[in-house]
């Protein structure tokens, strides 16, 4: 009584690594006067069957289990225990699962109570971790949108995958590309699922990529990324008056506000906080009804036809962006709320980069509400 059950949970984890180690069920007794703490060993996941097997109970002893130390370990045990018998049983009525345990370490943990007294008996279990799952890739398709020509180094898309294991000797995943006829322009960057080109491949076709995640004993999971590689005149850039980590959690949403407002399919290339995709080095920001503060995220991406393959003109989809300002706007206010605000901006020519022209604004009046007349 009185000490934190994590107290001794870190007493014991650290006295039973020194050699403690037994196969289950280990016999124990029960103490109702100081209490018993018992490190029961170490048992592989899967485990099914007795875990404890308590003696020499004093007969009319009254004992209850206890998991307010581990309620997640209450799923895999049962207490077999009759008042007038002196044995009892502590064993498993669901196999034993470690990534259930990632919480408390892999350590099961509960202790047998004395009724009458409050006295607590502790007992943990340390489960061993197998390699029971596969990395699985957290899409079946990733989609590069890439504008203008490939360059050395280039970043084209970050894949990843998940290993349910517990522990990083089984949910550890290393990147690797499959070879295929375009392979040689990529690489991914083992650990981090970074996908990117290693050879100055200049203007390249679309290619479709094959990426695997490995855990460390070979069990995988396969992803293909496509690759589009799109003209950089053809490229669109709306600036939003949103938080860059809003627009890119919210990008897939986007973009199927825009294609219902547009008509045509949009293939975002680049969400960024600066006009990016053009990569234009002087640019001026001008700050119009906007405040200083006021967060801007740019947002380039390509319109195609739904249900072909041709490229909508920037021009065409500008004139539309404008045209059709009521339409897009509540399209895209349902995504980020009724603040959202947008504008169409024009790089001008690419071959004489220049300051931005503000084509249109949405933001005729912004009404300043005081918060103290709420
Ligand atoms: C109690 O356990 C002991 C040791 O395992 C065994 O010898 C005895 O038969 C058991 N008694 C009962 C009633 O199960
Ligand atoms: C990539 O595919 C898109 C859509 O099919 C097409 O419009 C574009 O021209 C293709 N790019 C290249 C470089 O072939
Ligand atoms: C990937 O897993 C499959 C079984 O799903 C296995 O046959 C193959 O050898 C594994 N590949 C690698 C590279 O480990
Ligand atoms: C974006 O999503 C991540 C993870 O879901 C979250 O941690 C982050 O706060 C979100 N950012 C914004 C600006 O909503
Ligand atoms: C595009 O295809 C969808 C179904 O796939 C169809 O409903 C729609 O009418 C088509 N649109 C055009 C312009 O052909
Ligand atoms: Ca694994
Ligand atoms: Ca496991």
């Amino acid at each position: 009584m009185g000490t934190s059950p994590y107290v001794w949970i870190v007493i014991l984890s650290a006295w039973w690594f020194t050699d403690f180690i037994h196969s289950l069920p280990v016999e124990t007794t029960i103490d109702c006067t100081t209490g018993t703490t018992v490190p029961l060993g170490e048992v592989d996941e899967k485990y099914a069957g007795d875990i404890d097997s308590i003696i020499s109970i004093p007969s009319g002893t009254e004992l209850t289990p206890d998991f307010t130390q581990c309620p997640q370990c209450e799923q895999f045990l049962e207490f077999v225990y009759v008042v007038s018998i002196t044995n009892a049983t502590v064993k498993t009525k669901t196999p034993l699962d470690a990534e259930a345990l990632t919480e408390t370490g892999g350590i099961l943990s509960y202790s047998i109570t004395c009724t009458s007294t409050g006295v607590t008996n502790g007992r943990i279990v340390r489960i061993r971790d197998l390699n029971d799952n596969a990395p699985i890739f957290e899409k079946a398709e990733y989609i590069a949108n890439i504008a203008g020509t490939l360059s050395e180094g280039d970043d084209v898309v970050q894949v990843k995958a998940v290993d349910a294991d517990a522990s990083p000797i089984n949910n550890r995943i290393t990147y690797s590309l499959l070879a295929t006829e375009s392979s040689a322009t990529f690489a991914v960057e083992p650990s981090s699922g970074q996908v990117y080109v290693v050879s100055a491949a200049g203007q390249i076709e679309n290619v479709t990529l094959q990426v695997m995640a490995s855990d460390p004993h070979g069990l995988n999971d396969t992803t293909t990324v496509k690759v589009m590689i799109w003209e950089s005149r053809d490229v669109v850039v709306i600036s939003l008056n949103q938080e860059i980590g809003t627009v890119q959690n919210k990008s897939l949403e986007m973009k199927e506000a825009l294609e219902r407002a547009l008509g045509w399919s949009v293939n975002i290339i680049s969400v960024s906080s600066s006009r990016g995709v053009l990569a234009l080095s002087r640019t001026i920001e001008i700050h119009t009804l906007q405040g200083k503060n006021t967060p801007r995220t740019y947002v380039s991406f390509i319109a195609t036809e739904t249900n072909g393959t041709n490229v909508i003109p920037k021009e065409t989809v500008q004139t539309k962006l404008l045209d059709d300002e009521e339409n897009v706007l509540a399209e895209m206010q349902q995504v980020f709320g009724p603040s959202l605000r947008y504008e169409v901006v024009d790089d001008g020519s690419l071959s004489t980069p220049n300051i931005p022209i503000i084509l249109g604004t949405v933001i005729p009046v912004i009404i300043i509400v005081s918060a103290i007349s709420i």
